[in-house]
């Protein structure tokens, strides 16, 4: 029999996680705060849990995924010690201290303990092009590898509890720089009559894709350093450039909130003498290192 698993919350992501986990073939417990959520899935064989206790107490293997830190704690606190012996995976999204905390919490309760970033949405749970990152516990996750492939690419990052957040928050802010970047492009373009699905198929989408090949290049420069002279688009220029991005968009109507930190940044690098230097630089002035 496949390993009984328990997921506590069903809100979009966790009813896409209890469904994989059925359709793999898990006996699946699953609790929510509202009950009845989800009604699609009693036709696929789930158990319902009347309380967080009864459900914690039925699988080995336990994958949290609420809205938020604070649900978490107020959500296993009162049934702390049916986690005894359980591996706790909580994919809920959290920064690195609250998934040390609670680290630290569950070892107290006897659990192990595994902190997730699900690279995902709803949709692609399942799916060949979802990752899941996982930090914590070793043991825990190999004994559970196989189940946890089930709603993903599962990918361990390492020992700390912590790592998993920070990893995700990491890319997510990668995502959030490209859509909030992409949002402006679309706001300049619809500011006249520019078909902004035309602008986006034909231009930007094959932009981005070029641009992405430069990300290695800038952290190779971080790690390894750049040879003197070597940036072949140097920050001075950029940073005269961008001006142009400013003044067009205010010209244009266009609230440029999106783009005016990155001018800043710019400025800033230039000012402190790095303008030969490439993009690695504003990294090492976000980080506060010289
Ligand atoms: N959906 C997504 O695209 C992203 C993909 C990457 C990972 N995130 C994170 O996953 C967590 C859950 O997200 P979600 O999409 O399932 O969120 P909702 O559909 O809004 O469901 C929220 C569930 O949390 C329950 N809940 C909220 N507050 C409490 C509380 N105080 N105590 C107990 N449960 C609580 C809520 O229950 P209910 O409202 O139905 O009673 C839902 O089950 C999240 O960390 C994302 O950042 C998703």
């Amino acid at each position: 029999m496949k390993t009984p698993v328990t997921v506590l919350g069903l809100g979009a992501m966790g009813t896409a996680l209890a469904r994989a986990f059925l359709a793999a073939g898990h006996p699946t417990t699953v609790w929510n705060r509202t009950p009845g959520r989800s009604p699609e899935l009693d036709e696929l064989g789930v158990t319902r849990a009347a309380t967080v206790a009864d459900a914690l107490a039925v699988s080995p293997l336990i994958v949290v995924c609420l809205l938020n830190d604070d649900s978490v704690r107020t959500t296993l606190a009162p049934a702390a010690t049916e986690l005894s012996d359980r591996t706790l995976v909580n994919l809920t999204n959290g920064t690195p201290a609250q998934a040390r905390r609670t680290a630290d919490w569950a070892a107290q309760q006897g659990a192990e303990y595994l902190d997730g970033g699900i690279m995902a949405v709803p949709v692609m749970i399942g799916g060949p092009a979802a990752f899941i990152l996982y930090s914590g516990s070793e043991v825990a996750f190999e004994r559970h590898q196989a189940a946890l492939a089930e709603l993903a690419r599962p990918q361990y990052v390492g020992s700390d509890p912590g790592f998993a957040a920070l990893h995700d928050l990491a890319l997510l802010s990668g995502m959030y720089g490209m859509v909030g970047g992409a949002a402006h492009a679309l706001a300049l373009v619809s500011s006249e009559k520019i078909s902004p699905t035309a602008f986006t198929n034909d231009l930007l989408i094959p932009w981005l894709t070029a641009m992405l090949g430069t990300l290695s290049q800038i952290a190779a420069d971080l790690e390894y350093g750049a040879a003197p002279g070597a940036a072949g688009s140097n920050l001075a220029m950029q940073a005269t450039a961008y001006v142009n991005l400013i003044d067009a968009s205010v010209d244009q109507g266009v609230d440029p909130a999106m783009v005016t930190p990155m001018g800043e940044l710019l400025d800033r690098t230039v000012a402190e003498g790095h303008g030969d230097e490439d993009l690695a630089a504003i990294v090492r002035l976000l980080r506060k290192v010289s």
